[in-house]
């Protein structure tokens, strides 16, 4: 089965296609439609991914989604479902920078990345979704190259170096993605054996 994933993120593509089970293709919903622009204002994860959905559901192919971000508790869940859109336009050294700046004299530095996955099954118009997350640590610097996003400044629960540092093998086994579409793929498959 080849299944379409709705992002324009390349990164994203890239560690879910790290996750494909066997009989389970991918490729980016950019390969067989134009970009269409899509306005991410819900004020929750899930609810965006929806949106990503709704935009190409008139395609009728299976399509995946995935809205995500980080939630940083001493700065009240920010940036959150704002986490692409913050300081829109500036790189993410900036924007991790100006996170740093804000959590500089800040002791509780407990964070998640979280993930809601999507999958639409144009056959019989249903939706299945799942959440995943990493619990962690905002770091104190910016460190590794690996990755991409706020990866550099989070530090997993049960590590001291950050996604970044850590590369696509521990990211690939912890992540808030690896976690939401390792049981998203699981159930697709399930109810493709009950089809
Ligand atoms: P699409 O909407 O096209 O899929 P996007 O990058 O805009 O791509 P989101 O709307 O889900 O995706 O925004 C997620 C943002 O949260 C992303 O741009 C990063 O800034 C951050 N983020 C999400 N997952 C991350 C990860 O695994 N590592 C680092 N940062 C991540």
């Amino acid at each position: 089965m080849k299944l379409y994933l709705v992002t324009s993120n390349e990164n994203k593509l890239r560690e879910i296609s790290l996750l494909l089970p066997d009989g389970i293709e991918l490729e980016s919903i950019e390969a067989v439609a134009s970009h269409r622009d899509i306005i991410e204002d819900s004020p929750t994860f899930l609810g965006n991914s929806v949106k990503k959905i709704e935009a190409y559901m008139d395609l009728g192919v299976p399509l995946l989604a995935d809205d995500s971000g980080l939630v940083i508790d001493s700065l009240g869940g920010f940036p959150g479902v704002n986490s692409a859109r913050f300081m829109e336009g500036s790189s993410y050294f900036g924007k991790m920078s100006a996170i740093l700046d804000r959590m500089e004299n800040e002791q509780e530095r407990t964070a998640r990345f979280i993930c809601a996955a999507l999958f639409y099954d144009p056959s019989n118009h249903s939706l299945l979704g799942v959440e995943g997350k990493v619990d962690g640590t905002i770091a104190k610097g910016i460190s590794g190259t690996g990755g991409f996003g706020y990866d550099p400044i989070f530090i997993p629960q049960g590590y001291s170096d950050t996604f970044a540092v850590l590369g696509d093998s521990v990211k690939g086994r912890l992540s808030h993605r690896a976690t939401a579409f390792r049981r998203l793929f699981s159930l697709v498959c399930l109810c493709n054996e009950k089809a």
